[in-house]
């Protein structure tokens, strides 16, 4: 499959990885749109929020965990943050593999999504 986020957690492409286990990697977003800017992907594949099946959703608890310690290990966990996954064409997804982007490292205000 040709999935750019599929390469990054098999290491066919470099990344800067800040966290990973068996069942989720999280590596700097190229375009950071703040001063911490992560994306969090479950290294199996499945294209977003949307396609989510048993299996995959039996993920998030793990995906969850991995955002609180990377907060904390970024320094951002008592100034705040924020998690953000786009799904489809409206939604301003451009890369179809589900990815959560956490924010943080200055206000990050309102309306900027990502
Ligand atoms: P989204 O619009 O939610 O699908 O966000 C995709 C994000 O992925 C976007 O902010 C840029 C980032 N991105 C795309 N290609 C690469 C890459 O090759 N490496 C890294 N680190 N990030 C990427």
């Amino acid at each position: 499959m040709d999935c750019i986020f599929c390469k990054i957690a098999n290491k066919e492409i470099p990344s800067d990885i800040v966290y990973e286990n068996e069942k989720v990697i999280a590596f700097r977003d190229i375009n950071p749109v703040a001063p911490v800017h992560i994306l969090v992907i479950p290294k199996e594949h499945t294209e977003s929020v949307q396609t989510l099946d048993d299996k995959h959703l039996s993920l998030l608890p793990d995906i969850f965990k991995a955002i609180k310690e990377i907060a904390e290990k970024e320094n951002i966990s008592e100034s705040g943050y924020r998690v953000i996954t786009n799904s489809g064409k409206h939604g301003g997804q451009e890369v179809f593999h589900l990815h959560f982007h956490i924010l943080g490292g200055e206000n990050i205000g309102k309306l900027r999504c990502k």
